[in-house]
């Protein structure tokens, strides 16, 4: 049968300071998304863009948790939003894959896709998006979607936030290497499963993801793939909201995804949902990280060389 996968465009940048990450979907879109999928073999259908207010017009500080997060408010009005969206999707069997806009969407995303089933997610990526209000040094909420999703700190009370089929022993964060003290503790202490940059210098890329892989399809039914663009080396996607040098190479982001999508096939759990996000549009090199995000995707939902 047939593979639709369902195009959601979440153009937000509340999540940090107003750095044009709220162009991707628009700059994935024009890279040729649906055509991508298409030449995969799946249906595209876009559902378009959700509504985002403007940030300008909104108060940053207009709910204050325990902590700092900023635009809090506004970060539950669109996660509630592209839950629901994903969670539908889902249900009629179709796969989401959710653009962005900055990391903070994937607050959304998790507790959609982890709505009715047991879940686990691999998460790509140079941060670990692990801070809460509580030990957040910028209060952006792109570092903390993967806390909230697990319910921790400011989150606990906040059912909006959290994924309800998502246990910390199904998470593995891969390519680590920019993190927070506080941060660093917190993830120290948990259950998710990290691999930083030193791991994969050290093993190499492919059997990295395939522990990866191991630990967000053990006993699940399905896994999500988040993909924030600064995993890869600014080299290769200088296009994103906070480069950090020393990431992965192109041949590797490909390979990632390339496993992902085997992984897929091979029917155990899954892949239930997908994200690329913190594309920035306005830093970027003529399109080309929106680009690459449109060919990870591709790889992701098996296309092959050959
Ligand atoms: C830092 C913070 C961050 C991007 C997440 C950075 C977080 N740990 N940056 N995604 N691009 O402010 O929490
Ligand atoms: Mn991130
Ligand atoms: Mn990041
Ligand atoms: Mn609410």
């Amino acid at each position: 049968m047939t593979r639709t996968v369902r195009i959601i465009g979440a153009p937000t940048d509340y999540g940090a300071n107003r750095r044009g990450v709220d162009m991707g979907p628009s700059a994935i879109r024009y890279a040729g998304l649906a055509d991508a999928v298409e030449r995969t073999g799946a249906n595209a259908a876009d559902a378009g863009d959700l509504f985002v207010a403007r940030a300008e017009e909104r108060d940053p500080d207009a709910e204050a948790p325990a902590g700092d997060a900023k635009f809090l408010r506004e970060v539950e009005e669109v996660s509630e939003r592209l839950a629901e969206e994903v969670a539908e999707t889902v249900a009629d069997g179709e796969l989401p894959l959710a653009l962005g806009g900055d990391h903070s969407i994937a607050i959304g995303t998790l507790a959609g896709t982890g709505r009715d089933a047991e879940i686990g997610a691999v998460w790509f990526d140079a941060h670990g998006d692990f801070n809460t209000p509580e030990t957040s040094p910028s209060g952006n909420v792109h570092g903390m979607p993967l806390a909230a999703a697990l319910g921790r700190g400011a989150f606990a009370d906040r059912e909006w936030a959290q994924s309800e089929g998502l246990r910390e022993e199904n998470v593995a964060i891969v390519g680590l290497r920019s993190v927070d003290g506080a941060e660093r503790e917190a993830l120290r202490e948990s259950a998710v499963t990290v691999y930083t940059m030193s791991d994969i210098d050290a093993r190499g890329l492919t059997p990295v993801v395939e522990d990866a892989l191991d630990v967000a399809t053990d006993g699940v039914e399905g896994f999500h793939v988040s993909l924030d663009l600064d995993w890869l080396d600014p080299g290769e996607a200088p296009g994103v909201g906070t480069p950090i040098r020393g990431g992965v190479s192109y041949r590797e982001a490909h390979a990632a995804m390339e496993r992902v999508a085997a992984r897929d096939a091979a029917g155990d759990a899954v892949l239930r949902s997908m994200e690329l996000v913190e594309v920035n549009p306005i830093l970027d090199e003529h399109n080309e990280t929106a680009e690459l995000a449109t060919e990870l995707a591709a790889s992701a939902l098996g296309k092959r060389i050959l």
